[in-house]
Order: structure tokens, then C-alpha cells, then sequence
């Protein structure tokens, strides 16, 4: 994963070893440095105001850098790198998902979570997979099919649920989504279920409907998280969508997908930079065991 991004820190890295020739860079020579790294940067969808962040912390910590002539001068390097972006990082917090949920779960059931996002990023998908792994922890799960407008939207959550076991609510095609969200949490009270994960509609942004929809959603049964789930692949693209979503409706936490089809890797980086939220899990596949916790320094690990 993220192969990319990966090769450009490795590359970076590999010219600031090479250019400590005396103990600590010039400033000069490190802005030579950070100069090349920031293409390389920009092109792995890491955004132009991210960048600026990262090479600004760069800067001031290679400035600093007293690397030994002899030893692991790699690590030296690496290490200061590593803390630069764990720095840009450091209001976005790390949340043990599930951890949250069960200790929640001694307070309140059922648990809410409610999944937003535009179409085609696995919403859907990403829903399956957290109920399967709800359902291994041992804990009853319920879907809210409150994708009441895209034809084949609750046939495809049955679908996963017959797959996996678990329950699906709905209500006819055109119906209020709120009210099927309503009904799936009344039914999962009654009924003693731990969960209710809520499906929505993924339509343009810009449609102004399904902003209202989502948030009467939000209004009417105050999901404990929602979650937007975002296409790691589309770069800047999602970042625009995502900036408008969390203008109008409320988002705990991200999900990134299909980030086993995605070798740059620099998406998600953005994403926790600019919106401040943390990224619950990351996507890898199509298989419901594929969504794998995330955090910030498994992250940061893999890129260095
Ligand atoms: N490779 C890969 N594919 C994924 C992943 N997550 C979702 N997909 C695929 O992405 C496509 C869209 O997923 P859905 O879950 O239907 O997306 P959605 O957001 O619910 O879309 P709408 O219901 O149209 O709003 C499907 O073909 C999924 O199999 C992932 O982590 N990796
Ligand atoms: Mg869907």
C-alpha cells in the first residue's frame, strides 16, 4: 500500500543523508531539499496547503538536525521526518473505533452509526464489512436502509445482509429516509439489538435534498457517528465534496476506500490535515474481513 508516497519520503530521506556532509544543513541546502520533495508531494494528492504545512515542519526540524558522521544516519533522518508529519497530525486524534462502541454500548444500546458519502464511494460496502466484524465481536447488528432513492439500494443492503446475517429495515422506494432510520433504531430498542448502522444516499453533493435528507437524519435519530466514507483514490476531488458535506451535516469520523487499488496513498494525509477528523479504518478489498483499523503512526510507519 501506498508504494508512492513511500518511494518519495525514501527518496527524500535518501538525499538529506547524502547531503549532511558537516554536522547539521545549511538553510539553503535544505530548502533545496523540501523544494524537490514538494512535487513529489503535490502529485501524490497530497494538497498544496498540506504540503506547505509539511515542508514548513520539515524545515524547521532538518534545520535542527544534528545527524552523526558515523551510525544510522538513515534513522536519524527518518525518525525527524516521521515526528514532522506526526506533528502536522497533532489535533487529529487517533479513536479505537470499536473500543468507543463497547464502552458506549454499557451506557447506551443500540449504538448508532450512520454511514455519508457521495455515490460510488462504499458507503454500502463499507457498511457489510463493519456489521460482519460488529457480528464476530458478538454484538447484534441492524442496517437502516435509509437509501430510499437509488433503484436497487435496498436490494443490494439485503443482499449483504443475507451474506453476512444481519437484519435490514426499510421502507418503500421514495419514502422518508429519516423515518426508516427511525424505525430501525425504535425496532432495534425493542428488540435489544446492540447496533443500527444507517445506509444513506450518495448523490451529487450540490443536491440540495440530500443535504436536507441527511441532516433530518442526523436531527431525527442523533447518530452516536457518523461516518464519511471517501474514495481514497480520488484525490482532491473528495476533498472538495468532503469540505462541502461537513459544512452542512455533522462528521465524527472518515473511512477510506479501496485503498488496496490506490499506490499513491497521500489522499488520506490530506483528509485528516484539513477536515480534523480522525480516520476510523482504511478499505483494502472487496472481502468483509477488508476494512482494517487505522491509525496515525501505522500510517506513518508504512510511508517511512
Ligand atoms: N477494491 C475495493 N473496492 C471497494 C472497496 N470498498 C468499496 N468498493 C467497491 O466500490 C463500489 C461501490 O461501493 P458501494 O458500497 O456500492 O458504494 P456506495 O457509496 O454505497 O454507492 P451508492 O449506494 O451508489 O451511493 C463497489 O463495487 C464496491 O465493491 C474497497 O475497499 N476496495
Ligand atoms: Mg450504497
Amino acid at each position: 500500500m501506498f508504494e508512492k508516497l513511500k518511494k518519495t519520503f525514501s527518496k527524500f530521506i535518501d538525499s538529506v543523508v547524502s547531503a549532511v556532509r558537516e554536522e547539521t544543513l545549511s538553510r539553503r541546502e535544505v530548502e533545496k531539499l523540501t523544494s524537490e520533495l514538494y512535487y513529489d508531494l503535490v502529485e501524490n494528492d497530497v494538497a498544496i496547503e498540506v504540503v506547505d504545512a509539511v515542508v514548513a515542519e520539515l524545515e524547521k526540524s532538518l534545520l535542527n538536525l544534528k545527524v552523526p558522521r558515523f551510525g544510522d544516519r538513515e534513522g536519524v533522518v527518518k525518525n525527524a521526518v516521521y515526528n514532522s508529519l506526526l506533528a502536522i497530525l497533532n489535533d487529529v486524534p487517533d479513536v479505537d473505533f470499536y473500543g468507543e462502541v463497547k464502552n458506549a454500548l454499557q451506557q447506551t444500546r443500540p449504538q448508532v452509526v450512520m454511514f455519508l458519502g457521495p455515490n460510488g464511494y462504499g458507503k454500502t460496502t463499507t457498511l457489510a464489512k463493519m456489521a460482519y466484524q460488529l457480528q464476530e465481536m458478538g454484538f447484534r447488528t441492524l442496517a437502516a436502509a435509509a437509501d430510499t432513492f437509488r433503484a436497487g439500494a435496498r436490494e443490494q443492503l439485503e443482499e449483504h445482509g443475507k451474506r453476512v446475517g444481519f437484519r435490514v429495515v426499510s421502507g418503500p422506494y421514495g419514502s422518508d429516509p429519516a423515518s426508516v432510520a427511525y424505525d430501525a433504531v425504535q425496532h432495534a430498542k425493542s428488540r435489544g439489538y446492540h447496533m443500527v448502522l444507517i445506509d444513506t444516499a450518495g448523490r451529487m453533493h450540490t443536491d440540495v435534498n440530500l443535504m436536507e435528507e441527511l441532516k433530518k437524519i442526523q436531527r431525527v435519530v442523533e447518530p452516536h457517528f457518523s461516518i464519511f466514507v471517501f474514495d481514497a483514490q480520488l484525490g482532491n476531488e473528495a476533498l472538495e465534496i468532503a469540505r462541502h458535506y461537513s459544512k452542512h451535516v455533522t462528521i465524527d469520523g472518515m473511512i477510506a476506500t479501496k485503498v488496496d487499488a490506490y499506490p499513491k496513498g497521500g489522499s488520506i494525509l490530506t483528509f485528516m490535515y484539513i477536515l480534523k477528523k480522525p480516520v476510523y479504518f482504511l478499505g483494502v478489498g472487496q472481502s468483509y474481513g477488508d476494512l482494517v483499523k487505522f491509525t496515525k503512526s501505522s500510517y506513518l510507519s508504512q510511508l517511512l
